[in-house]
């Protein structure tokens, strides 16, 4: 099982990669951005209790986002790959992953970091802003407080796992397709043969 991480900055193009991702390599795609977003629209518990968070610029509790993918990662178990996207956003997220993975005889394969510098990043949700229906995209304040909480409590997900060799880092600036082109090489010099 080919199990990757695409991570990085909010705006840093996880969800405009995913896809395309996706589409090339046949995984699951598991964005707890999105599963929190379907909470929302069908106003569950969770939604309303999430979307307080993510309308300030806050992360979502952390049991309330391993709950979601524990259960995803149960619903699929034909899966030939999942894509973790915009998951593990704190250090306690990535341990709980990696022992929802051991328990099935797994583990994360790769983890890709979109670079991509501070002012872009806020241009660039700013602009989704413009035409989403996402409420956090619309005040700049939002967007400059989910930057601070990447900063402090996110980043350094990047740091536990290149303890165990697992991270590439990848410029995320720049065409869209030459950026997948340069996540697809690294992915497929880890693809088993
Ligand atoms: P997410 O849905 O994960 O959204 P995001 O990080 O803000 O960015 P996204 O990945 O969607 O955007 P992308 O870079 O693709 O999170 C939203 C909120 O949910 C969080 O703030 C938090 O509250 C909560 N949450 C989610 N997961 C959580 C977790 N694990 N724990 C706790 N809380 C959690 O794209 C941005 C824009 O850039 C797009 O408009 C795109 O078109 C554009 N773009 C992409 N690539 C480009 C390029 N190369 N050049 C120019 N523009 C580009």
């Amino acid at each position: 099982m080919f199990n990757l991480i695409l991570f990085g900055p909010p705006g840093s193009g996880k969800g405009t990669q995913s896809e395309k991702l996706i589409e090339k390599f046949g995984w699951i795609h598991l964005s707890t951005g999105d599963l929190l977003r379907k909470e929302i629209a069908n106003e569950t518990r969770l939604g309303l209790e999430a979307k307080s968070f993510m309308d300030k610029g806050q992360l979502v509790p952390d049991e309330v986002v391993i709950g979601m993918i524990g259960s995803a990662l149960d619903a699929n178990p034909a899966a030939k790959g999942f894509l973790f996207d915009g998951f593990p956003r704190t250090v306690a997220q990535a341990e709980a992953l990696d022992n929802l993975l051991a328990g099935k005889g797994s583990e994360i394969t790769l983890v890709l970091a979109l670079e991509v510098g501070q002012e872009e990043l806020v241009a660039r949700l700013l602009n989704r802003g413009k035409t989403s229906s996402r409420s956090d995209d619309r005040d700049e304040n939002v967007i400059r407080k989910r930057l601070v909480e990447y900063d402090n409590k996110t980043a350094q997900v990047a740091d536990y796992y290149a303890r165990f060799g697992k991270v590439a880092k990848i410029k995320g600036e720049g065409n869209i397709e030459e950026i997948f082109g340069s996540l697809v090489a690294k992915i497929e010099a880890k693809q088993p043969a």
